[in-house]
């Protein structure tokens, strides 16, 4: 047998997409596929509720206060940069993270509002500077799909209105000739769990390969 190279580093690997496109449940599955392939890995999620900040994004998006649209998309942000330190350590032990929603979310969902003061150009810039995933999955469901998984919950963002600005701030992002939209890998989520997870391991694993032996971008 080969001798196995060492790590170089761990793979920053997000999932992204609209509530209910099966963030959660596919996360899970790929940090397992990955650890049973020998691998060290670690799941993070943003909003990550469990931090000061954290907790006041988590209460405002269950409506127990009010907050200027602004600063609520700086709390998210802020939310990310907590945890930058931790992020970059993680990886350099060459451990993989693969992460439930990042500053692609922040940027559409506070654009999506259509607050005329809060465009996707001032979205953008507080994200500036944050480590940039080495691959971002995401979850392509329609509306149609999207229904048959049970009505909107009761958070601040779930409501038909919302959705559909988010997608088409997603499908914009596309477009974008910085690094947001060309970062995005679409992926059928309409299928089920195991077809959709297949299809994200496929991609995936040949992204944290070249990860670990060196081939990425600096962020
Ligand atoms: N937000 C977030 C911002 O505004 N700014 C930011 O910077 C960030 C980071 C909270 C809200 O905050 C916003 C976005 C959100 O509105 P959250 O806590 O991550 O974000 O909550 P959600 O992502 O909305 O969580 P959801 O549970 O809605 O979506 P998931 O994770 O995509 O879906 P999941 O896996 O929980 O699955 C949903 C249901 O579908 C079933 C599951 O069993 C479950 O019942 N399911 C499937 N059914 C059929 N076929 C499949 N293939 C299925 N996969 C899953
Ligand atoms: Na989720």
């Amino acid at each position: 047998q080969e001798p196995k190279q060492p790590i170089v580093r761990g793979a920053f690997i997000v999932m992204e997409g609209l509530d209910r496109a099966g963030k959660t449940t596919q996360v899970e599955k790929l940090a397992n596929a990955l650890y049973e392939s020998g691998r060290n890995v670690e799941t993070m999620r943003f909003p990550d509720r469990t931090s000061p900040i954290g907790m006041m994004i988590s209460n405002y998006l269950q409506s127990k206060s009010e907050m200027d649209d602004h600063v609520v998309h700086l709390l998210f942000s802020a939310n990310r940069w907590e945890k930058v330190k931790h992020i970059n350590d993680t990886l350099a032990k060459g451990c993989t993270i693969i992460c439930d929603r990042y500053y692609y979310s922040g940027m559409v969902y506070s654009a999506a509002k259509r607050n005329p003061n809060l465009s996707i150009d001032w979205a953008r810039a507080p994200e500036v500077g944050l480590p940039r995933p080495d691959m971002v999955v995401f979850l392509s469901l329609s509306t149609e799909e999207a229904a048959k998984r049970g009505g909107f919950g009761d958070e601040k963002y779930e409501t038909s209105e919302m959705q559909k600005n988010v997608r088409e701030n997603f499908v914009a992002l596309k477009d974008i000739p910085a690094d947001e939209g060309q970062d995005l890998q679409v992926i059928d989520a309409g299928g089920s769990v195991e077809e959709v997870g297949k299809a994200i391991w496929s991609q995936v694993v040949q992204r944290v390969e070249e990860v670990e032996q060196g081939d990425f971008c600096e962020s």
